[in-house]
C-alpha cells in the first residue's frame, strides 16, 4: 500500500471519475475523493469549475498541488508513478503499441460521442435536430464497439494477460449507453472482461460508490 494522501479526485457517480477510483484503488494508494451531484458540475460556479474550466470529472489534485485533468493524461501519469500496478504496460513491451492505440481511441474517439450526445442542447439548443444527435451518436457508438471488438482478443484481458487500464475503460463504460445487455448480445469479448472485473475484490468499493 502506497500512502499519498494529499492527492485529490473530483468524482460525480457513475461517471468516467470512476475509471481514474479504479486505478487508484487497484494501485491501493490513499486519496481524498470529492462527489458532486451531476447539476453541479456544468452548472456551478464551485472548488472544481476554479480548478478546471471544462466543469468536467475526472480531475485530479496532485501531491503538489497542480490540477491534472483528461482520463487518458491521469492514467499515463498514473502508470509512470506506479509502474509496478501494470495498468500502462511498459514502453519494453509488445503490449504498449495497442494500449497506447486503444487508450487514445477511447477517449478521442468514444468518449465525445458522449460528450455531443448526453447533453445535444448544449449545441443545438432546442432545435428539433437535437434528438436527431442522440440517436446518431449513439449508433456510431455502437459501430465502434463492434470495431473494437473486432480487433480484441482477450487473453484474458483486452490487452493480453495483465490487465491493464484499457480493462477498467471498457467494464466502466459499458455501463453507459448502449449497456450490459447490448455488449452481451453484440460484444462477446468485451462483455467478458466487464464481467470479470465485475467480481474483482479491489473494485467492489468503487461499484458500491457509483452504481
Ligand atoms: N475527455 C475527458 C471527458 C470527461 C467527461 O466528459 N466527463 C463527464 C462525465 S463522464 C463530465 O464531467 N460531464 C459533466 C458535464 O458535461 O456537465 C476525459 O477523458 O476525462
Amino acid at each position: 500500500m502506497t500512502s499519498d494522501s494529499s492527492m485529490v479526485l473530483f468524482a460525480a457517480k457513475g461517471g468516467g471519475s470512476a475509471i481514474i477510483e479504479a486505478q487508484l484503488d487497484i494501485i491501493g494508494v490513499a486519496y481524498e475523493r470529492r462527489y458532486l451531484a451531476w447539476d453541479e458540475l456544468h452548472g456551478a460556479d464551485g472548488e472544481l469549475a476554479r480548478i478546471n474550466p471544462m466543469r468536467e470529472v475526472p480531475t485530479l489534485v496532485l501531491p503538489d498541488g497542480s490540477i491534472l485533468t483528461e482520463s487518458a493524461a491521469i492514467t499515463i501519469w498514473l502508470g509512470a508513478k506506479y509502474p509496478e500496478s501494470g495498468l500502462v504496460p511498459s514502453t519494453a513491451t509488445t503490449e504498449y503499441v495497442p494500449f497506447l492505440r486503444t487508450l487514445i481511441w477511447l477517449v478521442a474517439s468514444v468518449y465525445p460521442t458522449f460528450s455531443y450526445g448526453d447533453h445535444p442542447e448544449r449545441w443545438l439548443g432546442d432545435m428539433p435536430e437535437a434528438k436527431a444527435l442522440r440517436t446518431a451518436t449513439d449508433e456510431k457508438r455502437k459501430a465502434m464497439w463492434q470495431q473494437l471488438e473486432a480487433r480484441l482478443d482477450p487473453a484474458p484481458w483486452a490487452m493480453g494477460e495483465r490487465l491493464t487500464a484499457i480493462d477498467l475503460y471498457l467494464t466502466i463504460m459499458s455501463h453507459w449507453r448502449p449497456r450490459r445487455d447490448w455488449f452481451r448480445d453484440n460484444c462477446p469479448k468485451i462483455y467478458a472482461i466487464a464481467k470479470r472485473l465485475d467480481d474483482m475484490p479491489a473494485l467492489a468499493p468503487m461499484w458500491a460508490r457509483n452504481l
